[in-house]
């Protein structure tokens, strides 16, 4: 445990998270299981990687100063996924939520909410782009999802993020009711999900993700638009190809004619 715990300071300082962002690091009360060992250990590393993409700006989207967070962060698509099991995890705080990482991964893994909060976090406040004409600006928090990766250790042939939600959309008719089948899920290439500004959310503007806005986990992936941001996030499959996933086309709106690749 000692020998974990030295370990995971020195990742985090030579990482320089603290500096980045805020550092969600509760290490003298964390037991390390072997899966968040591994991520510590990846910062070590990730940071090199984060910081080489964060001297050329153009990568990047903007952030904003604090003073331009919106008021009201609209919520828009699923407001609540509605089933008996997610309610259930609601109201137990989401005590039994898992984060899944499989697929054409080394090391798969399961991670609860409370693990992903005491891993090396970033905050960055972007606007958020909606097709249906709306933006707003928000401050999220959360984990990399590089760094989830690359202690995954994802296979040489792995292309792929698929991000698989709770929510069911079929039959809403505000969507227009005939989809089927209707489960929301979403995919990145993995230059986007190892891009230092993708993560996995669980706070906005400071506070616990709420229902409307996707809780207790949601992607943010920073230079696509608002349908990729996938909410209610329990498992992230890596994979060489997602034709054999639903529709084929990467995501459920892509299955519906939106285009994959939805950059800004
Ligand atoms: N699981 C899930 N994720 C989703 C959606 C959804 O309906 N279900 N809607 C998408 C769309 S179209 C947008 S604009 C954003 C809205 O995020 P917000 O509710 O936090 O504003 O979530 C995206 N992610
Ligand atoms: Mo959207």
């Amino acid at each position: 445990m000692s020998n974990a715990l030295k370990v995971t300071r020195r990742a985090a300082m030579a990482a320089g998270f603290a500096g980045a962002g805020v550092l969600v690091w509760e290490a003298n009360s964390l037991t390390l299981t072997p899966a968040m060992q591994r991520i510590f250990r990846a910062a070590e590393t990730w940071t090199k990687l984060a910081q080489r993409t964060l001297l050329l700006p153009g990568q990047l989207a903007r952030e904003y100063p604090a003073a331009d967070i919106s008021p009201v962060f609209k919520a828009n698509g699923t407001l609540n996924p509605g089933t008996d099991e997610y309610a259930a995890s609601a109201a137990n705080n989401f005590i039994d939520w898992r984060l899944k990482i499989d697929g054409l991964v080394a090391h798969p893994m399961s991670l609860s909410v409370a693990q992903i909060r005491k891993l090396p976090a970033r905050t960055q406040i972007t606007r958020h782009d909606c097709v249906e004409g709306w933006s707003a600006i928000g401050q999220w928090t959360g984990v990399p999802l590089g760094l989830l990766l690359k202690a995954a250790g994802i296979a040489p042939n792995a292309r792929y993020a698929v991000f698989h939600c709770a929510d069911n959309l079929d039959g809403e008719p505000a969507k227009g009711g005939q989809q089927s089948p209707g489960q929301y899920y979403e995919s990145s290439d993995l230059v986007d999900a190892f891009h230092p500004q993708t993560i996995i959310a669980y706070a906005l503007n400071g506070r616990p993700l709420d229902i409307p806005h996707g809780a207790p986990l949601r992607l943010r992936v920073e230079r696509q638009l608002g349908y990729k941001m996938a909410k209610y996030v329990n498992r992230i499959e890596i994979t060489d190809s997602f034709a054999g996933i639903a529709g084929g086309r990467g995501g459920y709106w892509e299955d519906r004619g939106y285009d994959w690749y939805a950059g800004i």
